[in-house]
């Protein structure tokens, strides 16, 4: 802790002198507006924040510019939000893995069998999410803005040994991102789960210090976790999702105009993202099978509901961790999962 708190102080002060930190006027503030990424170039927040970038400045008419900052030149996930809640960068993406620690509630998006299997449905849902003013007030909360939730793709575990049903994770040193509700529902499982940073993931799984890990296929294959790993499973159990933030204090700021423009930018982007990151998993798996030999398998459905019902009590854990205004959220998207179902079949 003392650490972690040493380094975010260091980053801070390499941002103040870089001219990164938010003593500047509010005039000058409002010329660049910086974005921060939890992943690296190419990926599919890269992507989203290149198209906020483009019409951002095409429609300030050259008035804002903005710098995207990708993972690994300003910190980890939580070094992120740090910045960004201190207005040392004014968007940043948020990872409810991560983000879990200061908003537990936003740990219903890592819950397991919660969405629908169907996609059609899950991309109606999402709609509607953006629409409840509940992560509103959680986020302004812990001073960030909420501006929009989005999927990056289906989670896929890559491990050494091949993994059918919740038995074969016995034992297995499994990396998840650092949030509770992850190390307890693969603890369920039977893994011995090992929270760290992003950024450690390739060397723990080279040196075998991990024997697997939990991300969509994008991220699989661009931090090269296919080379280190054997098998690349599918098991349909969650998306990862991510949300698009603003610095509370930053945002109050800006005129209504420009918090208008912001919206209508966030809403066209949060849309088209959808078949951004679809197109990017799909071309990105073939990539992974044309560069290498590693097994991939597909759960069945009895295999599926076998995951499902070992997850069971993750649910409550979950009502623990996020309390009430938790257990609510979580009521209120399963009734949305299933309305949007229902309308579907
Ligand atoms: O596993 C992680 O920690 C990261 N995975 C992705 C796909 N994006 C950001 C996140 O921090």
């Amino acid at each position: 802790m003392a650490r972690h708190r040493a380094q975010t102080f260091l980053l801070i002060l390499i941002c103040a002198l870089l001219g990164l930190y938010g003593c500047k006027s509010p005039a000058s503030e409002r010329r660049e507006w910086r974005f921060a990424l939890e992943e690296i170039k190419g990926g599919v927040q890269d992507a989203y924040a290149m198209r906020f970038k483009e019409l951002i400045e095409a429609r300030s008419q050259g008035d804002i510019t903005v710098s995207v900052y990708p993972y690994g030149t300003l910190g980890t996930s939580d070094q992120v939000t740090e910045l960004v809640n201190n207005g040392a960068v004014h968007f940043a993406m948020a990872s409810p893995g991560h983000l879990g620690k200061m908003i537990p509630e936003v740990q219903v998006f890592l819950l397991h069998f919660l969405l629908s299997e169907d996609d059609r449905v899950n991309r109606q849902v999402y709609r509607e999410l953006q629409k409840m003013p509940v992560f509103k007030q959680l986020y302004a909360e812990k001073g960030l803005a909420f501006l929009a939730f989005y999927p990056e793709g289906w989670m896929a575990w890559t491990t050494q040994k091949p993994v059918r049903r919740p038995a074969d994770f016995a034992g297995m040193k499994l990396r998840v991102m650092t949030s509770s509700l992850l190390l307890a529902a693969y603890q369920n499982y039977g893994a011995s789960p090992i929270a760290m940073p992003y950024a450690e993931i390739y060397s723990a799984l080279q040196l075998k210090m991990i024997d697997g890990q939990v991300n969509p296929v994008f991220a699989i294959e661009e931090m090269s976790f296919y080379e280190v790993t054997d098998y690349l499973i599918f098991p349909r159990q969650a998306q990862f999702i991510s949300s698009a933030v603003s610095s509370q204090a930053f945002f109050e700021r800006l005129t209504a105009a420009e918090q208008q423009l912001v919206r209508e930018v966030i809403a066209q982007v949060n849309d088209e993202i959808y078949d951004i990151q679809e197109r990017y998993n799909r071309e990105r798996l073939q990539g992974i099978t044309e560069r290498s030999d590693i097994q991939i398998m597909v759960l069945n459905d009895a295999e599926r509901a076998a995951f499902a019902e070992a997850y069971q009590p993750v649910y409550d854990v979950y009502k623990r961790l996020a309390g009430e205004r938790g257990a609510a959220l979580l009521a209120d998207i399963q009734a949305l999962v299933a309305r949007m179902q229902a309308a579907r079949s």
